[in-house]
């Protein structure tokens, strides 16, 4: 069975061993020296850095079986912590989504956009949300907190709208890094965001350091050669109304990023109180 995993999946597996199973470092990089031969590198320390960082660029189900395979030999030294002990770590954030008419919108432009032979990664359609907080790595445990401090806060939130409308770049569109739609918010969108923040620092989480600049990012810019065609586009569109969101709950995504590009799966909605 070995043999079936490449070198870049035992070196999640090494990562998904040492965050989730408790495996002892030293146990994986003699695992990894053995399976590997040369190691490539991977007997420094800093390997478990990079594979931490490595493992959360990639699928769950395409490290767990490695890790899995992993867990059977000798060396995982998997007994200084019993199942379910270390939680595996999933990537989180909360968003509202749009309606059905922005979404329309947004993908008609970014049709247009993607004709341009820029160097952006476009957001796919069904990818499109308006971030409240980005969570990051969450340990599966703590879903469930989160999960209910998000249903207070929804449940004390009345139904709102909110006007997507314009067109901007991080830093700005001169030389930007990230592409969005602007968004035109109500007091209730910037209350809400306000008390997620403020929940989820008591549950541990560190507060965002810059001001919120609501915002749903339609590209990221990875060069700016080309990029001038997709600009004059966006100049067109600095006053579009892309449509209005009624916005009647909010979400809990989980992030799953790979190659391919992340997918995001709703992990709990929780509905507004009226
Ligand atoms: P943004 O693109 O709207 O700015 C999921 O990754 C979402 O979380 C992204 O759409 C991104 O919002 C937001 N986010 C905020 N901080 C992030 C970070 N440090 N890494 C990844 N995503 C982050």
């Amino acid at each position: 069975m070995a043999a079936s995993f490449s070198h870049a999946d035992k070196n999640f597996a090494t990562s998904a061993c040492a965050s989730a199973q408790g495996c002892e470092h030293k146990a994986l990089l003699e695992w990894l020296s053995a399976t590997n031969g040369k190691g490539d590198g991977i007997k420094s320390r800093s390997a478990s850095a990079q594979t931490n960082s490595l493992l959360s660029a990639v699928p769950l189900s395409r490290w767990l079986p490695a890790a899995t395979e992993f867990r059977e030999t000798e060396h995982c030294a998997q007994n200084s912590f019993g199942e379910g002990e270390r939680p595996m770590p999933i990537r989180s954030f909360i968003a509202l989504e749009l309606s059905d008419e922005v979404r329309a919108n947004l993908m008609q432009l970014l049709t247009a956009l993607r004709q341009m032979p820029a160097t952006v990664k476009w957001v796919e359609a069904e990818n499109l949300h308006l971030t409240l907080k980005f969570l990051g790595e969450v340990p599966e445990g703590q879903i469930a907190a989160i999960t209910e401090t998000l249903s207070a806060i929804a449940q004390a939130t009345p139904t709102f709208a909110f006007a997507v409308k314009g067109v901007g770049g991080f830093p700005d569109l001169r030389r930007p890094r990230v592409l969005w739609v602007g968004v035109e918010a109500p007091k209730e969108l910037l209350t809400l965001q306000r008390q997620i923040e403020q929940g989820m620092e008591r549950l541990g989480f560190a507060p965002e350091g810059r001001p919120y600049h609501p915002h749903i990012t339609i590209g990221r810019v990875k060069a700016m050669q080309g990029l001038a065609p997709v600009l004059a586009i966006l100049k067109e569109h600095a006053n579009t109304l892309f449509g209005t969101v009624t916005v009647r709950h909010l979400t809990l995504f989980r992030s799953d990023l790979s190659r391919e590009g992340p997918t995001y799966t709703p992990l709990a909605q929780l509905p507004f109180g009226g």
